[in-house]
């Protein structure tokens, strides 16, 4: 395949999702960005999902001169320093409920098992586009113990009350798309899990990259009805199917990336820093 030719395929695998979440999109963007460089290549790749920031910190980078190989290699630092950090937040029979696929998350889970912590993991499905498969497949693999739920079940799975058999999360953890000044965007279903474990007194973390940092605004992506159910058109049925949405800081209790365990302001501070 010639080089525009693996460009469109990688721009066309990041808009279907067989490419999918921040860091991975990141990476496919800047092999994509390499094979044909330019304003024009740039452009295709932010419209392929406008909710990546990190894609675009990265493309920014490139554009400056920045090679390949240093952009990588933040990526495998970064991950190395988050796995460090969330090791020392698991404790032996913890319960940690997560959500979608994150690559930020996973990591540090797999790393936990590694060095020895027993733990094990809830997590959702992920309607429509089922990431959670993906999530719980992974987990499986490296020995964790995992129990799926359907997107519905969130509260039946983290409240407290009523659980005399002590079936509730006790630790919530999340990756993220973009870390705004407000808050963070992550897969659709983050907000109701957040406030649901806010209210049951249940700690919400954020895994994620710092390079997901974005002071300014941005769009959250909208996809097609298809993704949900095909014949809604046929049988004139409104779809809506946002991909992602706003979890206000309020209901994060820190953020671990590799600029330490922090909560959410003092980690805007230090980014602003930086
Ligand atoms: C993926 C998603 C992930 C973040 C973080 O959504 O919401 O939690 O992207 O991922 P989608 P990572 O499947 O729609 O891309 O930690 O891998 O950067």
């Amino acid at each position: 395949m010639n080089k525009q030719k693996v460009f469109n395929k990688i721009v066309k695998d990041i808009k279907n999702i067989k490419i999918q979440g921040a860091r991975n999109i990141a990476k496919a963007a800047l092999k994509a960005y390499f094979l044909v460089p330019g304003k024009s290549s740039k452009k295709k790749l932010l419209f392929s999902r406008p909710t990546e920031p990190m894609m675009k910190n990265v493309l920014d980078m490139a554009e400056k001169g920045i090679s390949k190989k240093e952009i990588l290699k933040h990526f495998l630092e970064a991950q190395e320093k988050i796995n460090k950090y969330v090791f020392k937040l698991i404790k032996n029979n913890d319960i940690i409920f997560t959500h979608c696929h994150s690559t930020n998350v996973l990591g540090s889970l797999i790393y936990a098992k590694k060095k020895g912590k027993k733990f094990q993991v809830y997590n959702t499905e992920t309607r429509p586009l089922f990431q959670g498969r993906k999530t719980a497949r992974e987990l499986r693999k490296a020995g964790i113990e995992v129990t799926m739920f359907v997107d519905a079940a969130v509260a039946f799975a983290i409240e407290k009350e009523n659980k005399k058999d002590k079936i509730y999360s006790n630790k919530v953890f999340l990756g993220a798309d973009a870390l705004l000044k407000k808050g963070v965007v992550n897969k659709i279903g983050s907000k109701t899990i957040a406030k649901i474990a806010h209210d049951s007194k249940i700690p919400v973390y954020i895994i994620a990259d710092s390079w997901k940092y974005y002071p300014k605004k941005i769009n959250l992506e909208m996809r097609d009805f298809f993704e949900v159910w095909k014949k809604a058109k046929k049988l004139k049925i409104n779809i809506k199917n946002p991909a992602f949405e706003f979890i206000p800081k309020k209901y994060i209790t820190k953020i671990i990336s590799e600029l330490g365990i922090l909560d959410y302001d003092s980690f805007l501070r230090l980014k602003r820093k930086n």
